[in-house]
């Protein structure tokens, strides 16, 4: 691409050349920290320059192999391209790239898995090492310099001050129309200086538009026009609906018992087809003048814009459909004063998410009968995507719920189960359980009272009965009655499914 429109600062034109310069600008074996959150606004180029030298110079017999750094979850040109060429050495934080899934699940990729509110936070206070390179997507550069964001904020703020060197990738594909949009903070500031975040509802705008960068660190900047890849949610089904449904009453519930204004608090929705559902059913449902303080908005949320129900939406990155996301660009404009979109560390920051009093509602895959949560681990071994926003949420939410599907796997695994094989959310955190069977309302319940309602509400009736077996022997020969469990027994569910491929009895 030849045309540099985008970039309005004279001296900074200069600097423009082809990804695959700027890729020879990489040291091997350095830290990279790369923009994108949940497949919006990750570089798309030079990553896939950097995969053919990694697979050229390995070849060579020169291994090339980086340590990355991102906001989340990126899309195939970053994360598939240069995993597949086995070119990242250890990944944060959060994935959901199929093939880097794969190496970590083998052991040839080390992946770091955490808070996504922490990371800037942790990266600042030195934890995670240098960062030699912050290679960062955004849809333009100001005539003095300054950079405007892309479809997602994520950890570029950081990426861009920490950095020894910055390749920038300008996207002429996203739309002009999102300058303006973002929220970039800058007031924050490490022990003992922090100070209070200024921010009390979720409209409130706190920083600048732009992000500032010294331009002597710049060292390349590539153009380009491709657009974020996101995956096609499907249609609600059933068990999405019913979902929806017994969320919904109880939200209403809420409300007519003073707990809850009419129009709720501030929504948090985590990512996949159940949290889309469930904006959905909130679009169709009676509540009105709602608002989101959220980490990503997807298609259900959009919708919810469009219809009004929605009066603004707060987040640090979108996560669309490929339509979702087309309509979007081409109506931008008139979406820009009904979204910001802010860094992930202020997005996620758990005093704000206490103070606005966020309403989290996220998936998982397994919940034990008191109430533990497994979002990560399956069969407690194997990661799936990563703690994302979850527990920056869960934690400090004033109402966290968490949701799914009764059962996976097409009936063969229960998600309520007697032990959970991998704990993200303790009882503590975890106060709403739903799956389309029912609700389980377990604040201010004891673990005894907890297993009895998760087993009578969310269990599916397949399971129910090999449930209450489980935990009326476990009331019966537990060696303390506080949680009752029978450790080797409760895990042995999870056992059962690896050796036969079904759990049924
Ligand atoms: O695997 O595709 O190989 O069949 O797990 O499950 O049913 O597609 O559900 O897309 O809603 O994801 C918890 C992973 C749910 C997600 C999780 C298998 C199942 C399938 C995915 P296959 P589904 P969803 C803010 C919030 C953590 C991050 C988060 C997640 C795959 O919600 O990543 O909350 N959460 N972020 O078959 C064996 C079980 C299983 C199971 C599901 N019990 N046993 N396999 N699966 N349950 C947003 C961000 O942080 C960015």
């Amino acid at each position: 691409m030849s045309n540099t429109s985008r970039i309005k600062s004279s001296t900074l034109k200069s600097k423009v050349m082809s990804a695959e310069a700027a890729a020879e600008l990489i040291t091997p074996g350095s830290t990279v920290g790369m923009s994108g959150f949940t497949g919006s606004g990750y570089p798309k180029e030079v990553p896939q320059a950097l995969a053919k030298r990694m697979e050229a110079e390995t070849a060579a017999g020169n291994p090339f192999r980086l340590r990355v750094w991102t906001g989340a979850s990126t899309g195939p040109e970053l994360d598939g391209a240069m995993a597949k060429v086995d070119g990242i050495e250890f990944r944060l934080p959060y994935n959901s790239d199929p093939i880097a899934r794969e190496k970590i699940n083998s052991g040839k990729m080390e992946y770091f898995d955490m808070h996504l509110s922490q990371v800037a936070p942790m990266a600042w206070q030195g934890f995670l090492g240098p960062l030699d390179t912050a290679l960062v997507e955004i849809s333009g550069i100001t005539e003095d310099g300054l950079l405007v964001p892309s479809s997602s904020v994520g950890n570029n703020k950081t990426w861009l001050d920490r950095a020894d060197k910055i390749i920038l990738e300008v996207n002429s594909w996203q739309n002009e129309a999102l300058d303006g949009m973002h929220d970039i903070y800058y007031g924050t500031a490490l022990p003992p200086n922090r100070k209070p975040i200024p921010l009390v509802r979720p409209d409130d705008r706190i920083g600048q538009t732009h992000f500032r960068v010294d331009p002597a660190k710049i060292v390349a900047i590539v153009q380009t026009d491709t657009p974020d890849r996101n995956l096609p949610f499907s249609p609600p089904d059933q068990t999405s609906l019913h979902i929806a449904g017994h969320l919904i009453e109880f939200l209403e519930h809420e409300v007519k018992k003073g707990r809850l204004p009419p129009n709720l608090l501030p929504l948090q929705s985590g990512v996949g087809n159940i949290a889309n559902a469930v904006l959905t059913g909130l679009n169709n449902s009676r509540f009105e003048d709602m608002t989101s303080y959220t980490e990503v908005i997807q298609d259900g949320m959009l919708d919810m814009l469009n219809s009004g129900k929605l009066r603004m939406a707060s987040a640090t990155a979108f996560s669309l459909s490929p339509e979702a996301a087309a309509m979007l660009n081409t109506d931008m404009g008139k979406y820009r004063n009904k979204m910001i979109l802010r860094p992930q560390e202020i997005s996620n920051h758990p005093e704000l998410v206490r103070r606005l009093g966020c309403i989290a509602m996220n998936g998982l895959i397994e919940a034990d009968i008191y109430g533990n949560v497994n979002s990560t681990h399956v069969m407690g071994s194997r990661i799936q995507n990563g703690i994302g926003g979850s527990g920056d949420f869960a934690r400090n939410a004033y109402v966290s719920i968490f949701m799914t599907p009764s059962t996976a796997k097409g009936g063969k695994i229960s998600a309520i189960v007697p032990m959970a094989s991998h704990v993200d959310h303790i009882t503590q955190d975890v106060q709403v359980l739903v799956t389309e069977q029912g609700l389980a309302d377990l604040r201010g319940l004891s673990p005894k009272q907890r297993a009895a309602v998760i087993i009578e509400n969310c269990a599916h009736p397949d399971y129910k009965p090999m449930l209450k077996d489980y935990y009326k022997r476990a009331r019966e020969h537990s060696y303390g009655q506080q949680s009752p469990c029978l450790p080797s027994e409760a895990l042995s569910w999870h056992q059962r499914f690896i050796d036969t491929g079904t759990m049924k009895a």
